[in-house]
């Protein structure tokens, strides 16, 4: 089974890349990340696990579209998680940057429906498949600061959905995972731009998911019998719930 992961180089895409190889024998690799030397090092966590696995590496950004159609165009893929995405900023929209924006849009849609289409027409060739799509609770509830990103996880949401539409009829699936809180990826540092101090305040008490919890839900989608497409897993820390409207009392 041929895995292709993009954001392959640390946080939920190495843990992905772990639990599977240890769980699925025939499980091998194509790890897809902009940072070359993060991904060498999960190849070799890989081949601790499984000294037979086969790893593939590919350097590069799920935005260079010409790159990425000559490396991946005679690939056979049975699995490509969708991974690779980022929140920038929890600000208030009217105190946002476009840039930031801009840049969860160009990742979080706009890779992801580039790696998805890229990779589709093989496998409905082949009549095989199992698309894994990482969307996020965000993209179902609403919270102050979660504007744009939100909003792209919401389109992750519906895409899959419509996959699932339009590969009716043939063997392939398709799964939304939506995590909610999870600590131990870059996530936080990246959404609070290195702030540390914001992350500790983030996690702080929070008993957060952890992205092994992120990639067992994989797994568990991965490993139904083929009759079987879980649409999608929603995941929360105990200590994170949707609570409800809430209403300001002062006159606006
Ligand atoms: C991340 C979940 O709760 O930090 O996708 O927005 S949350």
């Amino acid at each position: 089974m041929n895995v292709l992961i993009t954001g392959a180089s640390v946080g939920f895409g190495k843990e992905i890349a772990k639990v599977v190889c240890e769980k699925i024998k025939d499980s091998n690799f194509i790890l897809l990340a902009r940072r070359g030397e993060l991904l060498k090092e999960v190849e070799s966590e890989l081949k601790a696990i499984r000294s037979d696995v086969k790893v593939e590496l590919i350097v590069s950004d799920v935005l260079d579209f010409a790159n990425l159609e000559s490396k991946l165009k005679d690939k056979t893929i049975d699995v490509l998680v969708n991974n690779a995405g980022l929140a920038l900023g929890q600000d208030l929209a009217q105190e946002c940057s476009f840039k930031d924006w801009e840049r969860m849009i160009d990742v979080n849609v706009k890779g992801l429906s580039f790696m998805t289409n890229l990779v589709l027409p093989g496998m409905v060739k082949r009549n095989n498949g199992h698309i894994i799509n990482l969307g996020s609770t965000a993209g179902s509830y609403s919270y102050a600061g979660g504007n744009v990103y939100g909003g792209t996880k919401a389109f992750v949401e519906q895409f899959s959905k419509n996959l699932r539409a339009d590969l009716l009829g043939t063997k392939i699936r398709v799964t939304n995972i939506k995590p909610g809180l999870c600590e131990g990826s870059e996530f936080s540092l990246v959404r609070f731009k290195g702030d540390k101090s914001r992350v500790k305040d983030t996690y702080n008490n929070a008993n957060a998911l952890t992205p092994k919890d992120i990639a067992e839900a994989i797994y568990f989608a991965l490993s139904q019998p083929a009759r079987v497409n879980i649409n999608s897993i929603e995941l929360m820390p105990v200590t994170q719930a949707s609570a409800g409207l809430k209403v300001i009392k002062n006159e606006l």
